[in-house]
């Protein structure tokens, strides 16, 4: 028996889905160019009116979106209708120029909540199951979509967040959840803190666990179905195109299939922009179909990706996507929040530190662990009015306002970390992923 939260729309013959999408894509470029006038720059440079689309095969024609739109366009530059018909803000962290800030109107939080439902059906979920919600909840999108999806397929819903995982233990334990949401690093921590706390995979009620938001393997799936007693389906998305729920795996948890009536993807050459066929490794681009608040077309995400067609057991016909296979851009994903190297270059220089540093990124016991490394200058070693242990507080405080994690700052001798003669490798991940 298999489950669909909207079987007609997810199980539809393909003919029906590009139906859907050239009746989309028609209306949502027309929507774009007279709705947002820094799209229509984009169009007009490149020559294209919303004449010349036609159908869904035509998107090639249309000029992509990258990080720095988002940058230049912020905060307003890329909304897609006026204010008073938004509801909602969600954000991911960093500075004003790398923040990615998104709009939702009702009708894009009902859609995007629609997307997070049929993820959870497709893990098992129905209105029996207690949905534990351990995303973090405020700006970042975990939370909320996931809260918004489980309140749609009418579990009931316990919205923790993330962190304090004794309080976690002890609402999963005494509550019977059932579904576990969260990143799959906080997974496997939780079932390591279950273990230590005695108890055995069979003590737990759940069944199912739909994690997502940073790259994980499948050697931590099986060790977290193992230690969990549950099935481990992944989940996938991004603030720009609303948040989890673009895709998401069924039974056969072999690739997430995208919510293709909502979001159109192509995979392209990163270096040329060209589009690839099926198959072929590249960057994934979305184009949002229906959304009115953030209604991003042909949106480079950077997370490199192969789409399939094949037939899929599970009935559900919408294309799927590997795992992410790392990233075009230096984009590093730590404890699920997205940190970018020149957050943290931006954070010491301005606290007068010179841009001789090293950022180290390690999983320990399941959890990403972040290092700077940064020389102290010869005049802060003159300046005795603040000790080394004062000053790495201070950095570790600038770096939590800056990018939203803790990381452990190591103030070091000048001239002791090593000289590059070419790129400097400022950035070491040690992590297997
Ligand atoms: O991480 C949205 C999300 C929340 C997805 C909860 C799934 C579950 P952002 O913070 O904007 O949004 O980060 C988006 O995270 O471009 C990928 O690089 C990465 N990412 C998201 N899901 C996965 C996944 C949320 N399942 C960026 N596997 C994306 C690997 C993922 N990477």
């Amino acid at each position: 028996m298999h489950n669909y939260y909207q079987p007609e729309i997810e199980t539809a013959p393909r003919e029906k889905i590009i139906e859907i999408q050239n009746e989309k894509i028609v209306k949502q470029v027309r929507y774009v160019y007279n709705n947002v006038p820094y799209y229509k720059k984009l169009m007009d440079k490149q020559g294209v009116s919303p004449d010349d689309i036609k159908s869904i095969d035509d998107i090639k024609k249309l000029p992509f979106l990258t990080k720095d739109d988002l940058r230049e366009a912020y905060p307003y530059g890329l909304l897609g209708t006026d204010l008073k018909n938004c509801v909602r803000i969600q954000s991911t962290s960093g500075t004003t120029g790398r923040r990615v800030v998104a709009f939702y109107t009702q009708h894009d939080i009902d859609l995007w909540e629609e997307c997070c439902a049929r993820a959870i059906v497709a893990a098992g979920g129905t209105n029996e199951d207690v949905c534990q919600i351990s995303y973090g909840y405020g700006l970042f999108t975990g939370g909320p979509g996931l809260n918004g999806g489980s309140h749609k397929v009418g579990c009931l819903t316990l919205p923790m967040s993330s962190g304090n995982t004794d309080r976690q233990i002890q609402f999963m334990m005494d509550l019977k959840a059932t579904i576990l949401c969260c990143t799959p690093s906080y997974a496997a921590y939780i079932a390591e803190s279950l273990a230590e706390r005695g108890y055995k995979p069979e003590d737990n009620h759940l069944k199912a666990g739909i994690f997502g938001a940073e790259p994980w393997t499948e050697e931590m799936r099986k060790s977290i179905e193992k230690n969990l007693g549950i099935k481990a389906y992944d989940i996938y998305g991004l603030t720009e195109t609303s948040g989890p729920g673009v895709s998401f795996e069924c039974e056969e948890q072999s690739g997430m299939h995208i919510n293709e009536d909502h979001f159109y993807a192509e995979i392209i050459n990163p270096n040329t922009g060209e589009v690839l066929p099926d198959g072929s490794k590249g960057e994934l681009v979305f184009t949002s179909l229906d959304k009115q608040g953030f209604p991003l077309l042909r949106y480079r995400t950077r997370d490199i990706c192969i789409l399939t067609r094949e037939k899929c057991s599970c009935g559900r016909t919408h294309v799927k996507m590997c795992k992410p296979m790392g990233r075009s851009d230096d984009m590093l994903i730590i404890r699920g929040v997205n940190v970018f190297p020149s957050q943290i270059e931006t954070v010491l220089l301005n606290d007068g530190y010179a841009a001789n540093y090293q950022i180290i990124v390690d999983r320990v016991n399941n959890t990403d662990t972040l290092d700077v490394n940064v020389e102290i200058t010869p005049e802060m070693l003159s300046d005795t009015t603040m000790g080394i242990s004062e000053r790495e507080a201070q950095l570790v405080s600038d770096l939590k306002a800056m990018l939203g994690i803790k990381a452990k700052v190591h103030i070091v001798e000048p001239k002791t970390i090593a000289r590059s003669e070419g790129k400097a490798v400022r950035v070491i991940d040690k992590r297997k992923i």
